[in-house]
């Protein structure tokens, strides 16, 4: 962009796997990155970046990169290795794998990623090609909103819905497990800007978060219950007559049987599940379904219970129920994602998977590496990419131990030593953002972005789409696929005639970086006004068409595989199922792990991204656990005083922080924090389930029962 002497500012975008997907403008001084800030003229940036992303350069610059590839020199997990070069990395690699695959077949291999970086060419699907061609395991990466978008879908279909710009214009605004001060940071002047013009701000979170404590009304619910509330307010409704009946009568189906349903959760029953008083949750009905235009948004951490699919398929259910998506500014937010046109067929090449190849989901990591889930063949090798499981996968003890196994052949790309990439045999070098070409989509606004590299790779480090073009090479596979420049896999990456793509190229982003997809704009924005769901029926379906045919995950989170295993009948109608771990529904199991951890994202990480990296730890100091006072007061808990919270699953250490944002029998234990550093090398993920949630096999974070004892008296004890 602009040159003065020897300085040049650069458009990037954030990589992070987080709403906002902020265009950056990079400051190069003597082909140095010496400054990243947020574009002031992107309307939904607006000049800003977050406290994780504003000194991006120190992530960049950082002495802890991994900048050339290592191999395993001492015990794994001591994090001792010796550099060697990439032909020796991949010669390695061939040797490996070649073995495994002569003596036990492709699928001993398994592939191991995530959200890393969020961009369309080095992000979710990046390695799906090359692994579809090997014939590995297939990976079936459930991490984030899978039972959401099952539900979501089997409800309103693949609509964007509402757009986030558009909440200026709300009256009532709804955020349903979302902490959007921390995590969606730049959607809340959006929010706002309509509390500015007399709109209502409900927070439905059992913490009083940042975002709650900026509400006009923030209602703790016990974890786990929403479907119940979400029941309970549409039996306020229609037996209220607040249903917006043409609406529901033109649109919807089902809604007799709906009716039914919701006849079930009368007030008083709701408030005993879920902790609510039953004239709040009439109040709450009321003011919903009467101040219009009234939204919707809930949080990934939605779905995080043994009934997260059905408390989606509840709430989406509420907008139409009361004619919410008339308006401009009315309806429901859940992933604006869906308005990018992608040709995930390229992303992802479904037409090479081998039919009927094994597929196994990433929560049963622990479970598959330790043997405990029986696979013929096991597992020999993984090789894992854009994500950091020791950290955000759950039974963290499991994963530790079968990480150890001398005959597991671990290979991890990584841009630091990670609590994973600390038992890796091989750790070949990524880049960062800054030296990487990519085209961002957004699952939090309506802009499609360019990320212009800014700097040469820093030592030997390679994008994730030359990693597997090296990958490719080794393994002797020669496809035109393999190439493929960066900007062709981009431009073969999007449907660019698509109308939302209008006007919009691969040039065109060049000059200006951004572009809003070609949409009405934020104030003329009513997607669903007059119907036109992308289900089945073009309808909003009470009654689900879909749950008929049972569970299923959406195959570009199985490498495009749509072969769907253990789909088991679906309630066609929303439904309240009551937590795995709860004390009104595991007594037993609540008489010796009393307390409910939840695991929310920290202000000042990205999921385990900065939890080694001076500022962000600054910021967020060490890892605590919130606690209401009185149950700390139960537990002979002081304020600031380490402890030991654990279950039969595991433990970890922390301090703890005693206060009464958190509602009694709840604890708090942010997410991000690094095992290695840690009190007893160890984190929350230690504690928690791998258990699938009803729809799209999401996780059961918050579904973990746990006690909480001085970490002295464990000491003593021993
Ligand atoms: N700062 C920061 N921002 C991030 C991330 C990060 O790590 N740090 N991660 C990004 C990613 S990957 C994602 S998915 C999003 C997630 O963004 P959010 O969905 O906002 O995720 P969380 O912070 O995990 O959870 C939000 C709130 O849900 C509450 N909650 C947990 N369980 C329940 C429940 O059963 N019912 C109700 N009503 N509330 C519940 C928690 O107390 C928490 O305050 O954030 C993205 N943005
Ligand atoms: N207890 C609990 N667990 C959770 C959650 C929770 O709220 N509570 N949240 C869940 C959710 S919503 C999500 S999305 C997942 C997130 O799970 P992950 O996507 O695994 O998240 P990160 O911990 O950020 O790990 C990403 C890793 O990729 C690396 N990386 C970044 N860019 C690149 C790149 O370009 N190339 C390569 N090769 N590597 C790169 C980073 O350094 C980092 O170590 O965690 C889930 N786990
Ligand atoms: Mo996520």
């Amino acid at each position: 962009m602009t040159t003065t002497e020897g300085t040049k500012l650069v458009r990037a975008a954030c990589p992070h796997d987080c709403p906002d997907t902020c265009a950056m403008l990079v400051t190069v001084e003597g082909g140095r990155a010496t400054a990243v800030r947020g574009d002031p003229d992107h309307p939904f940036t607006r000049g800003g970046l977050c406290v994780k992303v504003n000194n991006y350069q120190d992530r960049v610059y950082s002495p802890d990169r991994v900048l050339h590839p290592l191999k395993r020199t001492g015990a794994k997990g001591s994090g001792q290795f010796a550099r060697i070069s990439w032909d020796e990395a991949l010669a390695e690699i061939k040797a490996g794998w070649t073995r495994i695959i002569d003596a036990r077949g492709p699928t001993a291999i398994l592939p191991y990623s995530y959200l890393g970086t969020e961009g369309i060419l080095n992000g979710l699907n990046v390695g799906d090609p090359f692994f579809n061609k090997l014939g590995a395991t297939i990976s079936e990466r459930t991490f984030c909103d899978s039972g959401s978008c099952t539900a979501y879908f089997m409800t309103i279909g693949p609509s964007p819905g509402m757009d986030p710009e558009s909440f200026r214009f709300s009256k009532y605004i709804i955020l349903w497990a979302c902490n959007t001060i921390s995590t969606n940071l730049h959607h809340w002047p959006f929010i706002a800007e309509a509390k500015r013009n007399g709109a209502k701000l409900v927070v439905i979170d059992p913490i009083k978060t940042r975002t709650a404590r900026e509400a006009d009304w923030h209602i703790p619910i016990r974890p786990g219950t929403d479907a119940a509330l979400a029941l309970g307010l549409m039996h306020v409704i229609i037996a209220e007559d607040l249903v917006d009946r043409d609406y529901v009568a033109q649109y919807t189906t089902g809604f007799d049987a709906l009716k039914a349903r919701a006849a079930d959760y009368p007030p008083e029953k709701v408030a005993a599940i879920t902790g609510i008083k039953a004239e709040d949750i009439r109040q709450l009905a009321r003011d919903y379904a009467t101040t219009q235009p009234s939204v919707i948004r809930i949080g990934v951490a939605i779905e995080r219970h043994a009934g997260g699919g059905q408390t989606v398929r509840a709430a989406a259910c509420l907008p139409a129920l009361v004619g919410a998506w008339r308006r401009v500014g009315g309806g429901m937010l859940q992933l604006p994602i869906w308005a990018f046109p992608l040709k995930w067929e390229n992303l992802m090449r479904p037409d090479w998977l081998t039919p009927g190849t094994r597929v196994l989901n990433q929560w049963r990591l622990g479970a598959a590496l330790t043997g405990e889930e029986k696979l013929d063949p096991p597992i020999q090798s993984l090789f894992v990419y854009n994500a950091n499981p020791m950290i955000v996968a759950p039974e963290q003890a499991k994963i530790r131990r079968g990480l150890e196994r001398e005959d597991l052949f671990t290979v991890v790309s990584e841009q630091f030593l990670t609590d994973t990439a600390r038992y890796a045999d091989i750790v070949l070098p990524a880049t960062t953002q800054l030296e990487q070409f990519d085209i961002m989509f957004s699952w939090g606004h309506f802009y499609l972005s360019l990320n212009l590299p800014a700097v040469a790779p820093l030592g030997e480090a390679v994008p994730n789409t030359e990693l597997f073009r090296r990958l490719a090479r080794t393994m002797g596979f020669d496809d035109p696929q393999w190439h493929q420049t960066d900007e062709a896999m981009a431009e073969a990456a999007m449907d660019w005639a698509n109308p939302a793509l209008q006007g919009i190229s691969l040039a065109s982003l060049k000059k200006t970086g951004w572009a809003r997809l070609n949409l009405p704009a934020a104030d003329a924005y009513a997607p669903h006004a007059e119907g036109h769901f992308l289900t089945p029926s073009g309808k909003c379906e009470f009654e689900a068409s879909m749950a008929a045919a049972g569970n299923f995950v959406l195959p570009l989170f199985r490498q495009g595989s749509n072969e769907f295993q253990d789909g088991g009948p679906v309630d066609k109608l929303p439904t309240y199922i009551p937590p795995n771990e709860a004390p009104a529904t595991n007594p037993r199991l609540a008489k010796k792990y009393p307390l409910n951890v939840l695991s929310p994202k920290s202000h000042a990480f990205l999921n385990s991204c900065y939890g080694n990296l001076p500022q962000q730890l600054h910021h967020a100091g060490e890892q605590r656990v919130i606690i209401n006072p009185t149950d700390a007061l139960a537990r002979n808990v002081g304020q600031g005083s380490p402890i030991r919270i654990f279950n039969d699953r595991g433990s970890f250490e922390a301090v703890a922080e005693l206060s009464d944002t958190v509602m009694p029998g709840v604890v708090v234990a942010p997410l991000g924090y690094w095992r290695e550093p840690s009190r007893a090398a160890a984190t929350v993920n230690a504690l928690n389930p791998a258990a699938y949630a009803d729809l799209g096999r999401a996780p059961t974070f918050s579904d973990s029962l746990v006690e909480i004892e001085p970490a002295e008296a464990a000491a003593a004890a021993e």
